[in-house]
Formats: structure tokens, sequence, C-alpha cells
């Protein structure tokens, strides 16, 4: 089976992508692309979307995490990524569902707002993936590059204080599958390799990590993803952060 899969690396979809071809035992080469520049590579090799993860795999061009993950059982269904049992699998595409449509988007426009204060970072981000150029000169050009994917994510002060609002209802989510057994089982499933990337990628940012990474969801994502790449020091406001301790949002 020949595979090839594009990612941006960092990217937690494309963290979820990597997980569940490992799972599965498929041997496939990475191509890791720039933020941005990624829309316009994923087009020239003929993807029809701008987003990655994008896979090649025997000849058929697959683009989302959820779609690779179905991609992949059709391909080659042991070790399986969805229960057999029907309620069970339901139960598991829901969360999967949450894991891609709610818990992504927030994570990146958090981290992208973070970046834009301070470029620092996003170094820490990239570390050991092979961009076609160094990584210290792709550091050095990377001011536009931040600027229009904060622009695309919509990483302004009032959603990310939203997000940030949100958050300690999302986890609970996480934590309540993990406790009904969707989550965490002995066997992950394709909502494991969806939801724990984007948890990592969140106790990466270390203002948000204290809040995350003693509770199950932050168990879930060190058992799943233990080496998540990248590092932001502290940098959002602490009255942002209210809700995440406890306390309600300052108005
Ligand atoms: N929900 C989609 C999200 C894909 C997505 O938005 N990927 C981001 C990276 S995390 C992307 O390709 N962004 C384009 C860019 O940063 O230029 C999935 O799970 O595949």
């Amino acid at each position: 089976m020949e595979a090839r899969l594009y990612v941006i690396p960092a990217s937690h979809p494309s963290i979820a992508a990597r997980l569940m071809l490992e799972h599965k035992g498929i041997p496939y080469k990475r191509t890791d692309l720039l933020p941005v520049i990624s829309k316009v590579a994923l087009r020239a090799v003929g993807f029809p979307g701008v987003t990655v993860p994008a896979l090649k795999i025997d000849g058929s061009k697959v683009q989302g995490s959820r779609q690779i993950a179905r991609e992949l059982e059709r391909l080659r269904p042991e070790p399986p990524l969805f229960p057999s049992d029907p309620a069970q699998r339901v139960a598991v595409e829901e969360a999967e569902r949450f894991g891609d449509e709610e818990l992504q988007p927030p994570m990146r426009q958090i981290l992208w707002w973070a970046i834009k204060q301070d470029k620092k970072p996003l170094r820490s981000y990239s570390e050991g993936a092979k961009i076609g150029m160094p990584i210290g000169l792709a550091m050095k050009t990377a001011a536009p590059i931040v600027a229009l994917s904060a622009r695309f994510n919509e990483a302004d002060d009032e959603n990310v204080r939203r997000d940030l609002e949100r958050l300690p209802a999302l986890l609970q989510k996480v934590d309540d599958w993990i406790a009904a057994g969707v989550l965490g089982g002995e066997q992950l499933n394709a909502a494991d390799f969806q939801i724990a990337p984007s948890i990592g990628l969140a106790m990466t940012i270390e203002d948000l990590r204290p809040a995350i990474e003693n509770r199950p969801a932050g168990a879930l994502a060190k058992r799943v993803v233990p080496d998540y790449p990248g590092h932001t020091p502290p940098i959002l406001p602490a009255e942002w952060l209210a809700p995440l301790r406890g306390q309600p949002a300052a108005a």
C-alpha cells in the first residue's frame, strides 16, 4: 500500500491522521507544509480542498481527518478504528464529530492568537519538520504567515475570550465520554485519535496546561500523544483565564 500524508507540523488533525495510520500499521511517507503555503501546495498536488491532513493512498486522494479514518477502516479493517457494536459506534462517531467540529477550532484560534502576540514559540511547533528550507530561515519570514493564519482562523480577542469561556464545558464533555467508556478504552478508537491531539495541543499552551493535565482528558492526551511538539509560554491575559480557574469571566 503506497501512502503519503500531507501535514502542517503540529497541526492537531494532522497528528490524528498520523496516529491512525500508525494504529493500522500502514507505512507512509510524510510531506511537511507551512501554513498558508499548504493551501497552494495541496492544490498543486491535486487535492480539491485546501486543508491538512490530506492523504494519497493507493491512487486515491482523501482529505479531512474523519474522511481519512473511514478510508483507512475500509482499506484495512484490522485493527479497527470503530466499534462493531452499532450503539457504541454511534457514540464514538458523535465524540469524533465533536472533536472535529467543536474542539479543533478553539485550539487553533487560541494558538494563533498567542503566536500573533509573540512569534518566538512558533519554532518549537516545527521542531524536526522537513519544510524544504532551514527552520531558522522559515521563522525569519514567518510574519505574513502568522498574520494570515490568525486572520483565516478569526483568532481575535473576542473569539479567544469566548473560546476560553467555553473550554471548561468542552473538557467536561471529554471527561464524561472517558467515564462512559466511549473514549480511553483498552482499544483506542477514531474518536480517541481525533480528540487527544486537540487536548495535547492545548497542553502545549502553558496558560491552559494546569486546567487540563490533571483531569481525565489530560491523561488521555498524555497516553495517546505523549510527545506533542511545541510550547507557548504564558501570554493570555489573566482575566481571560478566569473561567479555567472555575471563576466567572470578567465583564
Ligand atoms: N476539521 C478538519 C480541519 C482541517 C484544518 O482546518 N486544518 C488546518 C490545520 S490544523 C489547515 O489545513 N489550515 C490551513 C492553513 O493553516 O493554512 C480536519 O479535521 O481535517
